[in-house]
């Protein structure tokens, strides 16, 4: 076991902001359905997985379709979902996350990628940050979605660290109930409103210090 501490990335409104993409894509499939997909509804598939995300939809249209015309929507849609992250680039990296990033690896600590999203890898390579990371779990990697923290559970798994020793970044209420469950440092980045159940929580990583992260890695 490492005695280094663990420092695990959720990815999409964390590390960058591709629930607008997804949102755009959900749309036009809701649209197709004719079910009404509003902005407010797309918060409740943040961190979710991308069946689940199409079963809640149709459950807003009160839809039963077969698995069939399932998969039909979901390739439709991750198709969509493609085209838009395709021209990604590092300007659409969150404020403040290379820094935190680079004081990370400066300190000689381990850094890991919790998504629940497949197209996770492309995502850092398109916003050159893949080279900071010491293990990447995405969604191809497991089979129970968050809040089942089985995601964070195998990133410290595979970084060699305890629960203890880990902490989790995550933007979903889903993925700080998951962190909390595998007994990590959760810390929430949006509203604390949203996220209190968070055992810290700032609006962006624009609001953490790097003393902050220095206090953690000395526990
Ligand atoms: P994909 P995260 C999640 O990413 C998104 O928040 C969620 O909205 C999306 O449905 C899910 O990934 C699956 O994404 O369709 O690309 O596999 O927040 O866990 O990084
Ligand atoms: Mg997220």
């Amino acid at each position: 076991m490492t005695n280094k501490k663990a420092f695990i990335f959720d990815l999409d409104g964390v590390i960058v902001d591709t629930a607008k993409y997804h949102f755009i894509a959900w749309q036009k499939i809701a649209s197709h359905l004719g079910i009404e997909f509003t902005p407010e509804h797309n918060e409740e598939l943040k961190g979710v997985s991308r069946i689940r995300s199409l079963e809640i939809i149709l459950g807003l249209g009160n839809i039963v379709a077969s698995q069939e015309d399932k998969n039909y929507w979901l390739t439709q849609k991750n198709e969509d979902y493609l085209s838009y992250i395709e021209n990604m680039n590092e300007s659409e990296i969150l404020p403040g996350v290379r820094a935190i990033l680079e004081f990370i690896k400066e300190k000689n600590q381990l850094i890991a990628l919790g998504s629940a999203s497949k197209n996770a890898r492309p995502i850092l390579e398109k916003v050159k940050l893949l080279h900071f990371f010491d293990a990447i779990v995405d969604g191809n990697d497991v089979t129970n979605a968050k809040p089942d923290p089985e995601v964070f559970l195998r990133a410290a798994q595979l970084l060699n660290s305890t629960n203890e020793n880990s902490i989790v970044f995550e933007d979903s209420v889903a993925g700080i109930q998951a962190a909390n469950i595998a007994n990590m440092l959760s810390i929430g980045i949006g509203e604390t409103k949203t996220l209190h159940e968070a055992q810290f929580c700032f609006p962006s990583f624009l609001h953490i210090d790097t003393s902050f992260i220095d206090t953690i890695i000395k526990k």
